[in-house]
């Protein structure tokens, strides 16, 4: 499947794997670089030389196109941006924010830049700002999460900009893929799919939940304070919300979640911690490679898209 974010990127599928926060590291990132798609190595709120540690750990680990989301919520998100630059990565990605200040030197230094934007305004704004292409994230996704879905965004943002888009939320097989890319779609972003991977350095607990996870299992914190976050429903979610709908503030809510997500992760504290995951958890079934979820995907991506048009075609 060659599209302009194939090109751009230099990879084989159009698969970007998402730079999830405590899970996105060098072993997940180069797996999917290996595979054909495109890794991507998780900033999140972590010190810059740590990211820069991980910037050199996936180059040992592939000599495949990789990436860095620079969560620009991050306290460290100025050092990080620079870190990027010096370490020479080809591609950023960012996350819950505007990314513009830093735009100027990671164009100057030849980055690829495409921003995650939950809005069409954000999308616009980053096109004229010089981006090379947007992800478009809707709300079904895990994590720090906007307000439109997919299935709206998607078709909305594609309409606004004359960059290509990455369709993301809610996309986890080839029919979502297939959906992407009917509504316009020119690569996806994938996230929760890659957590139940074999590659994926995460505890086995956090990877059966998922498997295990129903439709009805998804819960967003922090929509009262403005930092809606979605996770698998647990003890966490339901105290967090109990404590959210009692009006307490932002600062004794973020209490409850401190160190919580790192907690699920490496720790396995499903019960307490949060189990970072998209909507589409619920179609996930099994724990696989790298390598079969992304060539999976995109065959059936194709083999949709081919029965589609042999059938209602003319
Ligand atoms: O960034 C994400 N997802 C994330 S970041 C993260 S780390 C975290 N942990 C706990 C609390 C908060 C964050 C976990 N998941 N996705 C990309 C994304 N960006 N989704 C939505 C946005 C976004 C939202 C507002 C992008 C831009 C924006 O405003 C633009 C502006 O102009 O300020």
């Amino acid at each position: 499947m060659k599209t302009r974010i194939t090109e751009l990127l230099g990879i084989e599928y159009p698969v970007i794997q998402g730079g999830m926060a405590w899970v996105a590291e060098a072993h997940l990132a180069a797996a999917v670089s290996n595979a054909g798609g495109l890794g991507l190595l998780g900033g999140a709120s972590a010190p810059a030389n740590v990211i820069r540690d991980m910037i050199r750990q996936c180059r040992e680990l592939t000599d495949k196109p990789f990436g860095v989301n620079v969560m620009l919520m991050s306290p460290y998100a100025k050092e990080v941006a620079q870190v990027v630059v010096e370490e020479k990565v080809q591609v950023v990605t960012t996350g819950a924010g505007n990314p513009a200040v830093y735009l100027p030197m990671w164009k100057e230094a030849g980055i690829k830049v495409i921003p995650v934007v939950a809005s069409v305004a954000h999308a616009k704004l980053m096109e004229k700002a010089g981006v090379d292409a947007v992800v478009a994230e809707g709300t079904e996704s895990g994590g720090h999460i906007g307000e439109a879905t997919t299935m709206t965004l998607l078709p909305s943002v594609v309409d606004a900009v004359e960059i290509p888009v990455i369709g993301a939320g809610g996309i986890a097989d080839g029919r979502g893929m297939a959906a992407a890319f009917m509504l316009g779609a020119e690569a996806v972003q994938v996230g929760t799919r890659f957590v139940a991977t074999t590659e994926a350095v995460v505890h086995q607990n956090y990877k059966d939940r998922i498997v295990k996870a129903k439709d009805i299992d998804s819960a967003v914190t922090g929509r009262s304070h403005g930092h809606p976050v979605r996770c698998l429903r647990n003890q966490m979610t339901r105290e967090y919300n109990k404590l959210e709908a009692e009006g307490k503030s932002f600062e004794e809510l973020e209490y409850l979640t401190l160190g919580s997500l790192r907690k699920a992760v490496q720790e396995g504290d499903i019960t307490h911690g949060t189990v970072m995951a998209g909507q589409i958890a619920s179609i996930i079934h099994d724990v696989k490679s790298c390598k079969e979820v992304v060539e999976g995907m995109t065959s059936e991506c194709v083999e949709i898209m081919k029965a589609c048009a042999e059938r209602y075609g003319r």
